[in-house]
């Protein structure tokens, strides 16, 4: 599905609109002061189409951006959203794989309808997603608990919910519910389990990864989704155990060990339809906000979110 394996499109996306909690914004920072992108390149080999910037589009960020219907920082999250998407699709569209690094969740409604319309446009066809979280994000502003966009990516994505605040995507830009799949859950609203069941919408829980291991579960997503579906990776940090992510603004317990977490993107990697990935909600930051700096926790966070990256571009291939 890609022009060539080596072109990695990259965007960093430091936006923190789609929550309350600063910090998360810092993330793509600590992942590139890492050594993430030059692993990439000179490790994988990639070749890197990346601008350089850390976006903050302070231009597209209003001063006053009062709720509307529930949602918190709605013109921040759709403007914000607008442009990446545009960012997005122009990889997509070069046939190049796309790497958009968070941030918090909200932006994977601008980084998945960039890719889904350049998929679209290129090969006729839509994208599938695949989402890594140990929450659905699948709350509409009706629904949700928290007015957060971050919780609620994937209900616009789908099109299960509209709103004037996202008009700009349009069908071509959609994920059908049945191309979605969902690994790691175990913290999903009572809005939404209704959503994922009135949808029929696929979801292997943390109960289907004891049960099965994760190797079977990837199997199964993989077998839904169908083999002539290009796939996007959506991983937020916080499906993996917070042992090994704590430092990021929705931690649950019970998650995925580094290795599952690890796998899941290398069996990904192998299937060679991976067009997009975002790595989300790392936010180096929160700890210390809340007065348990412990450095280690989020040098750790850091070290699994670019795990989790290396992994999907093919870093465990013998
Ligand atoms: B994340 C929540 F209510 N469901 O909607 C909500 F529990 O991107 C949490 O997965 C959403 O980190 C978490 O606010 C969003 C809440
Ligand atoms: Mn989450
Ligand atoms: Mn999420
Ligand atoms: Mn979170």
């Amino acid at each position: 599905f890609l022009s060539s394996g080596e072109d990695l499109g990259v965007v960093a996306v430091a936006f923190s609109g789609g929550q309350g909690k600063g910090g998360v914004d810092a993330g793509p920072d600590a992942l590139i002061k890492a050594g993430l992108l030059d692993d990439l390149k000179e490790d994988l080999g990639y070749k890197l189409h990346y601008d350089g910037l850390i976006h903050s589009y302070d231009d597209l960020i209003p001063s006053h951006d009062p709720p509307i219907d529930n949602m918190k920082r709605p013109t921040a999250c759709s403007k914000v959203n607008a442009r990446l998407h545009e960012q997005t699709y122009e990889h997509a569209s070069q046939g190049r794989m796309v790497l958009t690094l968070g941030g918090d969740h909200s932006i994977a409604i601008g980084s998945i309808s960039g890719v889904a319309r350049g998929i679209r446009e290129r090969l006729g066809k839509p994208l599938a997603v695949i989402w890594v979280d140990a929450h659905a994000d699948l709350n509409t502003f009706e629904t949700s608990p928290s007015g957060n966009v971050h919780g609620m990516p994937v209900a616009f994505l789908s099109g299960l919910c509209k709103h004037d605040v996202f008009s700009w995507l349009t069908e071509q830009c959609l994920i059908p519910a049945d191309k979605l799949v969902y690994i790691g859950l175990r913290d999903v609203d009572r809005g939404e389990k209704k959503l994922l069941r009135d949808n029929k919408i696929k979801a292997f829980s943390m109960h289907e990864v004891d049960r099965y291991g994760i190797g079977k579960v990837v199997d199964m997503a993989l077998e839904y989704i169908g083999d002539d579906t290009p796939i996007h990776l959506s991983f937020d940090v916080d499906a993996c155990d917070p042992v090994h992510a704590p430092s990021t603004g929705t931690p649950v317990r019970g998650g995925l060990t580094l290795r599952e977490g690890d796998y899941i993107c290398e069996a990904l990697h192998q299937t060679g339809k991976l067009v997009g990935m975002d790595l989300v909600e790392v936010n180096p930051m929160i700890l210390a906000k809340e007065g348990g700096a412990d450095t280690w926790q989020v040098a750790e966070t850091v070290r699994t979110g670019c795990s989790l990256v290396r992994c999907a571009l093919g870093e465990s291939l013998l």
